[in-house]
């Protein structure tokens, strides 16, 4: 016996990137090509193969580490030639018997429709788009039965998996809705491109049906008056170069809405655990920020928003959504948030009706600011207005406790508080 090790061979421009399967474990036969383990970056998975057959003896790396080129995966041991004739023979009859195995396994499946497997200990084979697939979908692909040659695993047995678990548990109340196929293609009407739905927004869709369709979405519309706020954001300039000082009206807004969230600490609740009747109250502010990138819509968050300065806010607005559009944030940062703020007040827009950010329980949705005539003092004046739209969770928060936080929200952002603030 003699023992070779396998490293990382050269995967391009993948370098500290993580260890998301391991597909293989100690004492087990591998052969040349079979899939060892499967790295993923922000881009794409990949499967490191074996480079030659042989018996792990001991995997190093575990599923979570990060690994570059050269990394030491595990060591094999080698049967010396002696060896080899024997253990030959020893595969190949173990090899018949796996084939049968599966021959029946499959047949199985056939027959009773059970697509889970009893023993999901052993390593499934599967190629990293299926891989990545049922990840996408919540599924543990070494779950599922692969009804291709030696229980390999294709996208279609994920969705079988899938239509077998959702027919397993049928709620007797619920009316599942029912797809509707359109009765004539689109391209009876024209020439048509069908495309791949981006991999941020097939990440975000599940959080955004899950949101819509089991939270209890309510939206208070109201105008927040901060021509104060606006006039003092206008003015402020550096202090050494004399040149204004570039600072967006939602690092303002951050600012008034943690003052909020103090006086309102259910805004600042989440509801992972609503089924057992609990609620998790937050007592730090980190404000979730949504950012529209090419890729789709990210929430980065503002961490303890409460402990920093306008300036700061605002500068790390811009740090946070050019990391998110270059898409070099850590995924740890689009959780644990207080509430979001979704601003369209740079592109336009009034009023909308903005999606809670699950497990939290309300957003703050906010438009673009206008100047109107409203009455003022006893007469007509020309006021700075912004539009707000909070969402929030019925079942956490009742319509008046929503409108008062608005009045807050406005006070804060009104005459009085925006000098405080920004001092
Ligand atoms: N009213 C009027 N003007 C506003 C404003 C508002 N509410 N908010 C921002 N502006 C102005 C800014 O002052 C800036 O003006 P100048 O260029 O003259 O300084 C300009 O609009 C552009 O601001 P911005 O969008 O670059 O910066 P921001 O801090 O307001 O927003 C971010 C940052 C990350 C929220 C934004 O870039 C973004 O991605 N917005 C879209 C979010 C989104 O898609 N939400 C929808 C989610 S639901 O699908």
């Amino acid at each position: 016996m003699s023992d070779k090790e396998i490293k990382v061979p050269n995967i391009g421009e993948f370098k500290d990137v993580e260890v998301i399967e391991v597909l293989v474990s100690n004492g087990q036969s591998v052969s040349k090509n079979d899939p060892l383990i499967t790295i993923e970056s922000d881009k794409s998975s990949v499967e490191i193969p074996a480079s030659f057959d042989g018996k792990v003896k001991s995997v190093k790396i575990k599923v979570g580490d990060r690994v570059s080129e050269g990394d030491l995966i595990l060591t094999v041991e080698q049967p010396g030639e002696e060896e080899k004739s024997v253990e030959q023979k020893t595969i190949k009859e173990t090899k018949t018997v796996t084939n049968q195995n599966q021959e029946e396994k499959i047949v199985k499946v056939t027959q009773t429709q059970n697509l889970t497997k009893k023993d999901n200990s052993e390593a499934s084979s599967a190629s990293p788009k299926v891989r990545k697939f049922a990840r996408e979908l919540g599924v543990n692909i070494n779950e599922i039965v692969g009804s291709e040659r030696q229980g390999r695993i294709v996208e279609d047995d994920v969705k079988n998996f899938i239509s077998s678990r959702i027919n397993k548990t049928p709620d007797k109340t619920e009316v599942q809705p029912k797809k509707i196929v359109s009765e004539f293609p689109h391209s009876d009407f024209g020439e048509i491109k069908v495309k791949d739905m981006p991999r941020v927004k097939k990440l975000a869709s599940t959080y955004l049906v899950n949101s819509w369709t089991t939270i209890p979405h309510v939206t208070n519309h109201d105008e927040a008056d901060i021509t104060e706020m606006e006039d003092f954001r206008t003015s402020l300039t550096d202090m050494y170069t004399g040149e204004r000082k570039k600072i967006t009206p939602l690092a303002f807004i951050v600012k008034a809405l943690v003052a909020s969230l103090k006086k309102f600490p259910s805004f600042n609740s989440s509801i992972d655990d609503i089924e057992n009747g609990k609620i998790t109250m937050k007592n730090y502010f980190h404000v979730g920020i949504a950012v529209d990138t090419p890729h789709g819509l990210m929430v980065p968050k503002i961490r303890n928003a409460d402990n920093k300065s306008i300036s700061y806010i605002s500068n790390e607005l811009k740090t946070v959504s050019d990391q998110c559009r270059n898409l070099k944030i850590d995924k740890k940062e689009f959780f644990g948030g207080s509430m979001t703020i979704t601003s369209l007040g740079g592109i336009g827009g009034s009023f909308f009706t903005p999606i809670i950010n699950y497990p939290e329980v309300a957003i703050l949705g906010v438009g673009k600011a206008q100047k109107k005539q409203i009455f003022f003092n006893g007469k007509f004046e020309t006021r700075t207005m912004l539009p707000l739209s909070l969402s929030y969770d019925h079942r956490i928060i009742d319509g008046a406790e929503a409108a008062r936080f608005n009045n807050d929200l406005k006070e804060n952002l009104g005459k009085n508080f925006a000098y405080k603030l920004a001092v």
